[in-house]
């Protein structure tokens, strides 16, 4: 393995969920894969400075602030890392790309089609004066297994597609007394179950199978409206300590609908936050005229795969394990049969962009993708809201 020679000074703004998971890839990417910068863990930033040196300890961040715009002017910083709530998105993104660095931005890109749109600009004007490259988190692409799934589409192993069903279940809200968090906040969120995990399958279903969304008919529900008031920082899982006081839910806990797809696919999607016992269930089919294939997040490192042209009696779906070495990013891991997890995607992600940014290529997903799936979140609440089909704008 080579060592690279010129650092990435990265400054990541977030040290939460995300933050840990995004601290984690960049200390992890140089030493499974060969990169041709080195990624210099420069600056975390984060509100609370105690809380944030205790991270950056744990991760070994060089230094701390409290104050993202120091990124800005820092010379040895070249990319920031956006892993806050999404409210703060387009603020910290756009001013980092005018100061002309890179940018990874977690998703959804944004609150609103319009602050996607500025983002968007930005980043396609910063790659033109100063070579910036931006991509935004969909981070899910880089499980092994969809980045096979995609791979099978793309080969036409199965042929002509007809369905897409996917899914994103979880269950940490079905407790009625689960405290309040940011997620559950329009106002910083901008919307629940939709844009925090509807988003990913969205993005999934438009890259597998190389296929935007082009209408939607949707509907979304709320069904618990008011919460404890979190006393400390609630987690993921809602299990901060809470008091007597309950507050409003001001986003769905569940956004459900169909959509038709170019090439005349339809398909159907359900995100939610109350499907007891699913933990993190990440779920495509995807059905073609030759075959099919099924995922499913919590069974992470098997495809399975349906050849439809195979003979009746040995038909039926075939469990891949995903861990060979000319599987999709496998070659830098285990011996087969090792399996990866959770945190594995947003090393690939690190290693994906710190490549696109040596070639001076735009990265994929980019920000015009994130503004894409916006488009397509706001299709859904129309819809849900008007009680009607909903087509997806263009530019
Ligand atoms: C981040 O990519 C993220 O979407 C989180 O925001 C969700 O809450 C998590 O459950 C899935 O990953």
């Amino acid at each position: 393995m080579s060592s690279p020679t010129t650092d990435l000074g990265v400054g990541q703004v977030g040290h939460a969920f995300m933050g840990a998971a995004h601290s984690q890839a960049w200390r992890t990417a140089p030493a499974f894969f060969d990169l041709p910068l080195m990624p210099r863990r420069r600056v975390l930033v984060g509100r609370d400075h105690d809380r944030t040196s205790e991270v950056a300890r744990r991760f070994e961040w060089e230094s701390v602030s409290t104050d993202w715009h120091e990124l800005l002017t820092r010379d040895d910083v070249h990319l920031v890392d956006i892993c806050t709530p999404s409210d703060t998105h387009a603020e910290i993104a756009i001013a980092a790309l005018e100061a002309g660095k890179h940018v990874l931005c977690e998703k959804p890109l944004a609150n609103s089609v319009e602050e996607a749109v500025q983002m968007a600009k930005a980043a396609s004007a910063a790659a033109s004066t100063h070579g910036a490259r931006a991509m935004v988190g969909f981070t899910y692409r880089r499980v092994p297994a969809l980045a096979l799934a995609r791979r099978l589409v793309q080969e036409g192993r199965l042929g002509r597609i007809y369905h897409v069903r996917a899914q994103y279940l979880q269950d940490w809200l079905a407790d009625a007394d689960a405290p309040l968090s940011w997620r559950l906040d329009r106002t910083r969120a901008g919307s629940g179950a939709l844009g925090d995990i509807g988003a990913h399958i969205v993005d999934m279903a438009q890259h597998v199978t190389g296929r935007s969304i082009t209408s939607v008919s949707g509907t979304m529900e709320t069904f618990v409206e008011t919460r404890p008031v979190a006393g400390t920082a609630a987690t993921l899982g809602g299990t901060g300590s809470a008091g007597a006081e309950r507050g409003p839910v001001t986003v769905d806990d569940t956004a459900v609908f169909t959509a038709r797809m170019e090439g005349g696919v339809i398909a159907s999607f359900e995100a939610t936050r109350f499907a007891t016992g699913r933990k993190n269930s990440l779920r495509l089919e995807v059905n073609g005229e030759l075959g099919s294939i099924a995922f499913d997040l919590e069974d992470m490192n098997v495809l399975h795969l349906h050849d439809a042209t195979a003979d009746d009696a040995v038909g039926g779906f075939r469990r891949i394990v995903v861990t060979e070495a000319d599987h999709p990013y496998i070659a830098g891991w285990w011996p087969p049969g090792h399996g990866l997890g959770y945190e594995h995607a947003f090393t690939h992600q690190v290693v994906d962009l710190v490549h696109d940014i040596a070639a001076g290529r735009d990265p994929s997903p980019s920000f015009a993708d994130g503004l894409q799936v916006q488009r397509v979140l706001q299709a859904v609440e129309q819809s849900a809201h008007e009680r009607c089909w909903q087509d997806v704008s263009g530019d």
